[in-house]
């Protein structure tokens, strides 16, 4: 039993009646309760959760201790903002930290100078800590009576309103080992109840190879704004990793996690009924070539697997195929199963893929699909990829370039090879533009060069504007 008194909840966005874990505000917790005085515990706000149930329980839970509040992973919800503005002005310290922390605090680009860009959310926090969690270990030990302004990674006002930024320290390994996956809580009758995870993550890599390096591409304007019989128009930029992604500006490339951190990692995860460890998500853009480690490293440490979820590019599954098949083998001995649990096809056409930055084309997707409806005949049991298996790949539909003949084409692929069946989720994304992914560049771009202003949508910018609007 924990018993500190100096208490500290991280919120974050939730959906109602999962069980999933929260790798990073979870680990945040972790750091927190292991090198602090303070005990943290990480609330999931669901959309259906009253804010007033929520408020009530924050008032229980912290008595008359000052409130002090962690956001992270919001997902853009305007209701947690508010709800951080009003518990801020309330008198509560209020922490914005977790990926893109430090874009959402400070805003858009230049939005000093154009007024319907995203202001940011700095009115909404006491300041934000951009990356690592063990950042806020010195930040705790001084206390919120000092001037905090000068710890890394944070962002923060001055009376003046000016925003200043000391940079990130670097990731290290030893904090990213121990998970606490008890710390979990949802809201129930006005108070937190621990939440019962079944699946978790597992953190192998930090942010992606395809983000590694900066390249020169061009990125259409969208299909409405076009001009009939003229060539298609279009901005040059430099961009990392795929245009719509968070990951390539959050986080861009930085390798790999050591075995040792792990080892702890997997050591972490809750067990089920059978004593095997809970299904998990390993974070890891291109996980093939390591993923027979990962049955080593549980062997060293005589633990059980259950199943292993991986989000990948259809590139490096194709690339990785073979030890893809070698891993499986190993997998069906210890019945473990592999899930590709999403694949990032995005779009089944070349322009889209090629505006998205996505680095591959049409084929390369088909061609990945062909090698996993391969392989599900081959183990069956030890392969999931399926919808109903728990899979949900990338479909980002409708985006700002699609037009008659790219949806009859999209629309032909999809009939050909039965995409419906096993590969399409039951729902595709819309294309979302955050204000600091590489897109927000491109659009900024159309707008100064065309003279238009799109709709600022949180902390998205809305390119859905129909080619009427932009002749007004
Ligand atoms: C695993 C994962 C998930 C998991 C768990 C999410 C989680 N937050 O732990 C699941 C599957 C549940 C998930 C769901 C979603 N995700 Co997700 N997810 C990821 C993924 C693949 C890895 C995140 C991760 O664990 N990284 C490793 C950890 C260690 O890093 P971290 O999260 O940055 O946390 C560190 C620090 O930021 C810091 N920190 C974090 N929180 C806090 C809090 C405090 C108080 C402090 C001090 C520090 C701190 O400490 C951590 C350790 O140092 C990333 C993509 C990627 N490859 O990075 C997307 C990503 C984070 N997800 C994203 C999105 C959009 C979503 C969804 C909204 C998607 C959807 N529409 O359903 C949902 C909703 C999330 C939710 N809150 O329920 C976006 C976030 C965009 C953004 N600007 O916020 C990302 C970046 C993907 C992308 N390409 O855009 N996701
Ligand atoms: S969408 Fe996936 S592949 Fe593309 S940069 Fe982001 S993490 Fe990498």
């Amino acid at each position: 039993m924990n018993k500190k008194s100096n208490k500290l909840v991280i919120l974050t966005s939730y959906f109602k009646e999962e069980s999933y874990g929260l790798l990073g505000p979870q680990m945040a917790a972790t750091i927190i309760n292991a090198h602090t005085p303070f005990k943290a515990i990480v609330v999931g706000v669901t959309h259906e959760d009253d804010p007033r149930d929520l408020k009530s329980a924050l008032n229980h839970y912290f008595g008359d201790q000052q409130k002090l509040l962690g956001f992270s992973s919001l997902g853009g919800r305007p209701d947690l903002f508010d709800l951080a503005r009003v518990l801020k002005q309330e008198g509560a310290v209020t922490i914005l930290a977790g990926p893109q922390a430090g874009p959402d605090y400070k805003g858009e680009f230049e939005w000093q100078s154009y007024s319907h860009r995203f202001k940011g959310v700095s009115d909404c926090f006491s300041f934000a800590l951009h990356g690592p969690a063990q950042q806020i270990i010195p930040i705790l030990s001084s206390g919120f009576d000092k001037d905090i302004s000068r710890f890394a990674g944070v962002l923060s006002q001055d009376i003046n309103g000016q925003i200043s930024e000391i940079p990130s320290i670097a990731w290290d390994d030893a904090y990213l080992s121990d998970v606490d996956w008890q710390t979990l809580y949802g809201l129930k009758n006005k108070s937190f109840k621990p939440l019962k995870i079944t699946t978790a993550q597992v953190l192998q890599q930090i942010g992606c190879q395809h983000a590694a390096r900066p390249k020169k591409i061009c990125i259409d304007y969208p299909w409405a704004m076009q001009k009939k019989g003229v060539k298609p128009a279009f901005v040059t930029l430099y961009q990392q990793g795929c245009s719509f992604c968070d990951v390539a500006k959050d986080k861009g490339y930085l390798g790999g996690v050591s075995d040792e951190a792990l080892k702890t990692q997997l050591l972490c995860l809750p067990e089920d009924a059978e004593g095997r460890k809970i299904p998990f998500e390993l974070i890891n853009e291109s996980p093939l070539p390591k993923l027979s480690k990962i049955f080593k490293l549980a062997e060293e440490s005589g633990i059980q697997l259950s199943q292993i979820n991986l989000t990948l590019r259809a590139d490096y599954l194709i690339k990785g195929i073979k030890s893809l098949e070698e891993t499986l083998e190993i997998a069906a001995k210890k019945n473990v199963r592999i899930l590709l649990s999403s694949i990032g096809f995005e779009s089944f056409d070349d322009t889209i893929l090629k505006n998205l930055n996505k680095g591959i084309d049409k084929q390369t997707n088909l061609d990945a699909i062909k090698a996993i409806r391969k392989l599900k005949s081959r183990y069956p049991a030890h392969l999931g990829y399926l919808k109903e298996e728990g899979a949900n790949n990338g479909f980002i539909h409708p985006t700002p370039w699609d037009n008659k003949q790219i949806s009859h084409g999209i629309n032909k692929v999809i009939s050909m090879y039965q995409l419906s069946h096993d590969i399409l989720p039951r729902h595709s994304t819309p294309l979302i533009i955050h204000h600091a992914s590489g897109l927000a560049d491109w659009i900024r771009e159309i707008e100064v060069e065309e003279n238009i202003q799109f709709q600022r949508v949180g902390t998205t910018i809305g390119w859905w504007q129909s080619k009427e609007e932009f002749l007004l």
